[in-house]
């Protein structure tokens, strides 16, 4: 019987190693949760990397830690933390998140990082050649291993293999300047589907594969002499039931039972000269565009000095990548200028800037969301935002206003959000004060319409309609097998 295997670079679930016994913590990420329609039964399995590098832990304990990962149907690639310093920090976070998304400036090119990325990717593709037989599907995921798809179809031509792409494509001007960009192109090239989140990635991909490799294109299809490569976007959604039915779950628990940031947030809201919320919550990452997020919120504090003691912000960073120089330097601009604007306008009474610089639980999460009036996400480029559409789930009353870049996938689908430049502060400033004085039955409006979008496209819908588009490249292979 033919299975399904999903390759990440990361497993869903974190290993902990206590004395002599392994603990495994199953992840509860959007990627983990939406795979649970495709990852279930006996049918499929996941392959990635557990977290640990080689010689991190006794040899001895292998035997246990693969029995623990196959209890959760998932295999292991051995990575060393040589491997994680040039495929993952080097190559994969310094070469091509800064380039796919324009930030040329951050982009870095080393030969060595470039070898290590194409020694994991091999790596990967040996763990999957192990496990795989004629008739699986498989579907690989994010830029981590674009060269994936390609080494796996060299050695296994009666497979159906989908990639993923989790980020933005960029324009061909942009992904021409990258030395090895037929390489990366050829290894995407090697699945029978790619998916990306909007129609532009699309566009700008199959822009370059016409370009760089002079491919014939039709309509969302690359041929190659042998094979036609299907390309669609695949807009990511999220597990909508559960951020609105544990956001239900909340509001009608009684105060002893509230979480402590939920009884902060109360006494917040009990205060009569209350300021309303404005939420933000990203990882700490250059692409989030939290530090412009901090100077349009300056901006506004000047141009509208009525909202001095009437509106805070309340900003959560995810600690992300705090190894990278480019991380650490982003984090200390982020701490002086949320120092200095604090600095600049509080009142006895009123700060004007709440900072969290840690990752909380779920529920937390879930307090936030419902607590806020407004939620305001500025990212410079961001491949999709899920916590613009979470944000959105959450609003059980409706009530509560999303402000959003143009530069998020998000974007296309949530029309009725506030849409605006993350670079241009006199128009986050305008939209700010309109958000703030939006009437409720506008609110209702443009969010009933958002939920209902979202429900319906949720992230199971998502992992859904893409395996369903790669069972139907089947077809098509078939028959140009028999041409
Ligand atoms: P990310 O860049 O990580 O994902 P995003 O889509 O916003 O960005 O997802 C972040 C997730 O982390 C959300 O589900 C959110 O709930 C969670 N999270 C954020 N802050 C948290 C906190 N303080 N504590 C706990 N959890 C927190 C990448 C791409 C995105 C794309 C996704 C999915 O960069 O563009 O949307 O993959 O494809």
């Amino acid at each position: 019987m033919s299975k399904t295997i999903i390759i990440s670079n990361r497993l869903p679930l974190q290993l902990k190693i206590h004395d002599n016994s392994i603990e495994t913590i199953p992840s509860v990420g959007g990627l983990a949760t939406g795979m649970k329609s495709v990852h279930s039964g006996n049918n499929s399995i996941w392959i990635g990397w557990s977290g640990l590098t080689e010689g991190s832990y006794e040899q001895s304990l292998q035997p246990k830690i693969n029995t623990a990962l196959r209890e959760h149907q998932c295999v292991g690639v051995a990575l060393s933390k040589e491997d994680i310093d040039g495929f993952y920090y080097g190559f994969s976070n310094n070469t091509l998140w800064p380039l796919f998304h324009y930030f040329m400036e951050y982009t870095e090119f080393e030969r060595s990082t470039w070898e290590s990325y194409q020694e994991v990717n091999q790596k990967f593709a040996d763990v999957v050649l192990d496990q795989i037989e004629d008739g699986d599907t498989v579907w690989v995921h994010d830029y981590q291993l674009l060269l994936l798809p390609k080494l796996i179809r060299k050695k296994r031509k009666n497979v159906s293999i989908g990639f993923f792409l989790h980020i933005p494509f960029p324009s061909y001007e942009v992904f021409r300047t990258i030395p090895c960009r037929e390489e990366l192109l050829e290894g995407i090239l090697g699945s029978d589907l790619i998916g990306f989140h909007t129609y532009d990635y699309e566009r700008h991909f199959l822009s370059s594969v016409q370009r760089i490799l002079g491919h014939e294109i039709s309509f969302n299809n690359v041929n190659l002499e042998n094979r036609v490569v299907k390309v669609d976007s695949f807009p990511m959604g999220i597990d909508y039931d559960k951020f609105y039915n544990t956001a239900k779950f909340h509001n009608q628990q009684s105060n002893k039972e509230r979480s402590e940031i939920q009884q902060e947030i109360d006494k917040h809201l009990a205060d009569t000269n209350k300021a309303k919320l404005i939420l933000s919550i990203d990882r700490l990452d250059y692409t989030k565009g939290i530090a412009n997020r901090l100077r349009a919120f300056e901006y506004f504090l000047e141009k509208y000095p009525e909202f001095k003691g009437k509106a805070r912000l309340v900003m959560l960073a995810v600690p992300s990548r705090s190894e990278v120089p480019q991380y650490q330097r982003l984090k200390n601009e982020i701490d002086q200028l949320v120092g200095r604007i604090n600095g600049k306008f509080a009142e006895v009474s009123w700060t004007p800037i709440w900072y969290f610089y840690r990752s909380l639980p779920f529920d937390n999460l879930i307090d936030l969301y419902t607590s806020s009036e407004v939620a305001l996400l500025t990212p410079i480029r961001d491949g999709m935002n899920l916590v613009a559409k979470e944000y959105i789930a959450s609003k059980v009353d409706k009530k509560g206003v999303l402000i959003l870049s143009e530069m998020t996938g998000a974007s296309n689908e949530m029309s009725e959000a506030l849409i605006i430049n993350p670079n241009n502060f006199e128009e986050i400033a305008d939209t700010l004060k309109y958000a703030l004085e939006m009437p409720e039955a506008e609110q209702i409006k443009r969010n009933t319409a958002l939920q209902k979008r979202l429900k319906r496209y949720n992230v199971e819908k998502w992992a859904k309609d893409f395996m369903q588009a790669l069972e139907s490249t089947k077809q098509v292979s078939k028959k140009y097998a028999v041409q």
